[in-house]
């Protein structure tokens, strides 16, 4: 076994955060769609919940955001090959496919790609694969900029240590969400473990009411793509109930790390069927620790609405239980701050709940576990990723300095029209990519 550590790369929130209501299913940017939004806020609290990570002696990364308004998308469509026309035709034309073009929605890492580390995979690589984000137009955009990132952020060694993979084949029958939609567990992160990956229906299912957009063949597919071994891999039905009730992805009612299962009771469709698969394929390697948390404590809609499972789990140095950093919401909904509080009196697995301030995301429905993709990696391999998306305080001042200078700090729906924005919002781009040193993304 190889002492391994889990880094935690954190979308870097771009500056047209805006609040589109692009996304179906996804109730706080259905209720958010229109207003005032507040870029700068947003990446600054990003940035804050990164400094948190990197003061507990965490390993802390983060990934750029990308070019926005995207001219390809806008292009394609017919409606200018140069921003100033493309935007102000598309908004006269089309302001859908206009706020479509601006969203920042690549913040919410945990969707960029599903990982799987070395010591789960037959061939000892790490595999990534990025998600297609099929289901949500403005989502979908993102896969093909972020392979051109990780190139430079995982630049392909001698070794190949880490394997980027494309995105599946963009189409519904693989519909692919990444890592929100899955979880390792295992005794230690160096170790062999256990991967879960939860569907929330077959290819060629109808699909009624709000969209699952997840798909049984896509998470196969994965598993297969990254030689994970048939009898350590369980696949989950997500509970159709909670996607109804607002949880677009797992990682709403859902958070895992090490052998700590923190979910609510109606998060599967077969609790003890996912439990029992869980148990059998950790056999010999640890004892899983289930935290079921129960809708007569935490109804679905306050788990939703507070995102209590959209927290961090994490383990951190000197502390002997882990350590859940949830979303203030978690603390301002009455059902959650009092089981939160009846969690860390017990003696179960989770000690402590540290409460961080990610409202400008959470409106648009993504919480602090959104905000990151957890990728285990060996000290070798953790030496071959690029160096400038490694944070320490100085270079988070350092960006947080970028973004004081190049966001703004309130953008209406209207500005979106203004091609003077557009130029705004992607300089303030290629200053973020310059202080991250990935020069050849300009
Ligand atoms: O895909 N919101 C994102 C939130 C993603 C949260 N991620 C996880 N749960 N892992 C989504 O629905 C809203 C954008 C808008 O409406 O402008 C949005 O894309």
């Amino acid at each position: 076994m190889s002492k391994a550590v889990e880094v935690n790369f954190d979308g870097l929130i771009g500056a047209t955060h805006n609040y589109g209501g692009l996304s179906d299913g996804n109730l706080a940017s259905a209720k958010n769609a229109g207003d005032v939004s507040n870029p700068r806020e947003a990446a600054l609290q990003g940035l804050e919940k990164m400094r948190m990570m990197v003061r507990a002696g965490l390993t802390q990364g983060v990934l750029p955001p990308q070019p926005r308004p995207w001219l390809p998308f806008l292009s394609d469509l017919g409606y200018g090959t140069d921003i100033p026309t493309a935007v102000e035709t598309a908004a006269r034309l089309c302001p859908q496919h206009l706020k479509t073009a601006y969203s920042a929605s690549c913040m919410w890492a945990a969707n960029a790609a599903t990982v799987s580390p070395s010591a789960d995979t037959q061939t000892e690589m790490v595999h990534l694969t990025l998600a297609n984000l099929h289901t949500m137009l403005h989502r979908s955009l993102e896969w093909e900029t972020l392979d051109r990132s990780l190139l430079d952020i995982f630049p392909a060694t001698s070794d190949l240590y880490i394997q980027v993979d494309p995105a599946l084949h963009p189409h519904a029958d693989f519909s692919d969400e990444g890592a929100a939609n899955h979880t390792r567990l295992c005794g230690d992160f160096g170790e062999q473990g256990v991967e879960l990956f939860v569907y929330g229906r077959r290819a060629g299912e109808s699909m009624v009411g709000f969209p699952a957009r997840q798909t049984l063949e896509a998470c196969e597919a994965i598993a297969r793509r990254h030689y994970l071994r048939p009898e350590r891999t369980v696949f989950a039905r997500q509970a159709r109930r909670a996607i109804e009730a607002g949880a677009f992805h797992n990682d709403v009612v859902c958070v895992g790390t090490l052998d700590t299962l923190f979910f609510h009771e109606f998060a599967f469709e077969d609790t003890d069927g996912t439990l029992e698969a869980l148990r059998r394929a950790g056999d010999g390697l640890f004892e899983l620790k289930p935290v079921m948390v129960p809708e007569a404590e935490v109804p679905l809609a306050d788990a939703i609405s507070s995102y209590l499972f959209n927290s961090q789990l994490l383990k951190l140095p000197g502390e002997d239980r882990l350590v859940l950093v949830a979303p203030t919401e978690t603390r301002d909904t009455p059902s959650t701050a009092r089981y939160c509080e009846q969690l860390v009196a017990g003696n179960g697995p989770i000690g402590r709940v540290h409460y961080v301030d990610v409202r400008q995301s959470m409106r648009n429905g993504g919480g602090p576990a959104c905000l990151r993709l957890r990728v285990v990696l060996t000290e070798e391999e953790l030496a071959s990723v690029h160096a400038g998306v490694i944070l320490d305080e100085g270079k988070i001042d350092a960006l947080q300095d970028v973004v004081r200078a190049t966001y703004r700090d309130r953008l209406a729906p209207s500005d979106l029209a203004d091609p003077s924005f557009a130029a705004e919002a992607l300089t303030a781009y290629e200053a973020i990519v310059a202080a991250l040193e990935l020069p050849s993304l300009i």
